[in-house]
């Protein structure tokens, strides 16, 4: 009969989840609380800094999965001045998936509701003015549902507000082509989700709200005009969101941004008419990232 063993049955060796903290197994691959990543937290131990997180935030369908898969394509084929690498191969998911859907001029799916489902990217990215300051982002892509479902009822998803607390800024898109047709949902899901912001950064002490929100007007493609005078249409097409901002926020700033230069209409399986993007042209992607960098 095999003896007992003589160790110590100490609990395992344990690690905070880098963003709601919980306690997690070491060999744990997704946060048990939240679904992050664990490799995220692996590799922001191994950098010793504090990385910096952005999030994308937005209803469902305003093309935030579109609009970050591209822009960490951009970011990676060094764009501008910046260089970027991802850390670890799932950070390139994303991008990969947006990349090829596009290539085969359809629209990347639908994002799950379900947080283990999502996305994650981890990119540490530098520019070449000064390559000493290195910035280790951190960027989800999640699904409207789940954002909406927690702005309505908070604590719902708790990934999303602690996210949000831990970000050094966020990135809101808005359906441009929507709120140009005169449909007030865009402004009002906006509206909400500044005021649900405001509620986080107002608990972590922030008297005046320093975060950087760049507000991205989506679709911009739809209605050109944003490109020209991107606070000029927010004030006129989403009031109630220009409204919040400068009532409550010190450093908002507005965008326009495109994917596809143009778009053919035809019809999926279920004979619904779906929009095929007949090339890529993307406008406006790099800019508000730039915008959130240079406060930071
Ligand atoms: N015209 C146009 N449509 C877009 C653009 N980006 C996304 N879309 C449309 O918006 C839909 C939703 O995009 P997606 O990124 O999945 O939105 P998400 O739910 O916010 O992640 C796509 O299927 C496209 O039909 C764009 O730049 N221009
Ligand atoms: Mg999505
Ligand atoms: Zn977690």
């Amino acid at each position: 009969m095999a003896s007992a063993p003589t160790g110590t049955y100490a609990a395992s060796a344990t690690m905070p989840c880098l963003i709601c903290e919980t306690q997690n197994q070491l060999e744990a691959v997704i946060c048990s609380s939240c679904c992050a990543p664990m490799a995220l937290i692996q590799e922001a131990v191994a950098q010793d800094r504090d990385p910096c997180i952005v999030t994308v935030v937005g209803d469902s369908n305003v093309g935030k999965t579109v609009y970050l898969g591209f822009l960490l394509d951009m970011l990676s084929k060094r764009a501008e001045d910046f260089n970027a690498v991802p850390k670890g191969a799932y950070s390139v998911d994303l991008q990969h998936s947006v990349i090829t859907h596009l290539a085969t001029r359809q629209f990347p799916p639908k994002t799950a509701v379900e947080a283990d489902q999502w996305h994650w990217a981890y990119y540490q990215v530098a520019r070449h003015v000064a390559p000493s300051k290195i910035y280790d982002l951190v960027m989800p892509d999640m699904a409207g549902e789940a954002i909406a479902a927690e702005v309505a009822s908070p604590k719902t998803f708790t990934v999303i507000r602690s996210l949000l607390e831990k970000s050094g800024g966020a990135v809101l898109l808005v359906d441009a082509a929507l709120a140009a047709a005169g449909s007030p949902q865009p402004d009002f899901f906006a509206l909400k989700l500044m005021s649900y912001l405001d509620g986080i950064l107002v608990s972590k002490g922030q008297e005046r709200l320093s975060t950087p929100v760049a507000i991205v007007l989506s679709k911009a493609d739809y209605c050109p005009e944003c490109f020209d005078n991107p606070r000029g249409f927010a004030k006129t097409n989403l009031n109630r969101l220009w409204n919040i901002c400068e009532n409550r926020f010190e450093n908002f700033e507005f965008f326009a941004t495109s994917v596809v230069g143009s778009i053919g209409f035809g019809t999926d399986e279920y004979e619904n008419v779906v929009p095929y993007p007949l090339h890529v042209a993307p406008r406006g992607i790099l800019e508000p990232f730039e915008w959130i960098l240079s406060i930071l």
